[in-house]
């Protein structure tokens, strides 16, 4: 495919979506996108990359990234998970910094607040959440962060129930330079299949699994075979830390890693409109979240685009 050519007035750049665990970052990137890339559950510290997704507008595009939660990491795995995100600051056109309408600026967004003092690009203030917010709540968190003198917009939005979010990407769109498409049209991330296929799988554990499981899985894709009669198989392995964290991962009669494979499949398929056969393994890795290689060979690096 190849880059569409320069024309007059277009617009394109990149736009860094930032927040505290749980604020709706993933969920604001696959509505943007009106795909979903990025997985997205109600337990903090969900995404550990940064993710590429690309917003194709009549006037513009813009390259979105969601990154992980903000947050005073402790494990080696945490840690990494911010680096990602505050090495984004640095070379994007504008930041989107995420809050809680409803919960207001609490310690969490404030530690957040704080990491992006030396941030020169814009900062836009999406106000997430709006559904659960009452009128009160609202106008009391806005005039709190007007206060701040820090943001160059303040745009309230309901990522789940995309409201709002016209405005938003419009607001986006506005800070932008003039500049070519710098993706294809229809291209709408730069993430490998096996990556956003290991998150689909990852996505489906964390919402099925409870305590410390979610946080001691690792999800690797080994092999994307693409084989008659349009259908995949993909081979794929759950890592977890532990022997007992294991057992729960597989469950009673496999019945928890069926569950797991199932939802999985189901939405492998939709996403790419073939017939799938998932084979999923689970083994142990002990302390991969601790330790450094066994990060990088999962994944887990911080990356600079
Ligand atoms: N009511 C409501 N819930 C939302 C909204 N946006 C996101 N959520 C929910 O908030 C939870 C967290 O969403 P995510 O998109 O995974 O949050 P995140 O900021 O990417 O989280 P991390 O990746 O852990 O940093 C999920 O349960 C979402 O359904 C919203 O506008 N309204
Ligand atoms: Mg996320």
């Amino acid at each position: 495919m190849a880059v569409s050519p320069v024309r007059p007035g277009f617009k394109s750049g990149y736009a860094a979506i930032i927040g505290k665990p749980n604020v709706g970052k993933s969920t604001l990137l696959n509505q943007l996108v009106e795909t979903k890339l990025a997985a997205m559950s109600s337990k903090p510290q969900t995404t550990r990359n940064r993710i590429t997704g690309v917003v194709h507008l009549p006037g513009g595009q813009i390259i979105l990234l969601d990154t992980p939660g903000i947050h005073p990491a402790r494990s080696a795995l945490n840690q990494m998970m911010v680096k990602t995100s505050v090495s984004t600051f640095r070379d994007v056109d504008v930041i989107v910094f995420m809050v809680d309408a409803q919960q207001g600026f609490r310690e969490t967004d404030s530690f957040v607040f704080d990491s992006m003092e030396k941030v020169t690009a814009p900062i836009l203030l999406a106000l997430n959440k709006i559904d659960r917010a009452s009128k009160h709540d609202l106008l009391s968190v806005i005039a709190e962060m007007d206060a701040k003198k820090r943001f160059a917009e303040i745009i309230p939005i309901s990522a789940l129930h995309a409201d709002g979010l016209d405005i938003l990407s419009k607001v986006i769109l506005n800070y932008l330079p003039e500049g070519p498409p710098y993706f294809p049209e229809g291209m709408i991330t730069d993430s490998p299949e096996e990556f956003l296929i290991a998150e689909i799988i990852r996505e489906k554990l964390m919402n099925l699994t409870r305590m410390e499981i979610p946080y001691a899985s690792a999800v690797k894709v080994e092999s994307v075979i693409r084989r008659p009669h349009a259908s995949l198989r993909i081979d794929a392995v759950v890592y977890v830390e532990k022997l007992s964290q294991k057992k729960i991962v597989i469950g009673e009669n496999a019945s928890m890693l069926k569950k797991i494979g199932k939802n999985a499949r189901e939405e492998i398929e939709k996403r790419f409109g073939d017939k799938v056969y998932l084979n999923l393994f689970v083994k142990v890795k002990s302390h991969w979240s601790e330790n450094l290689p066994d990060l990088k060979e999962l994944g887990y690096t911080h990356d600079i685009h």
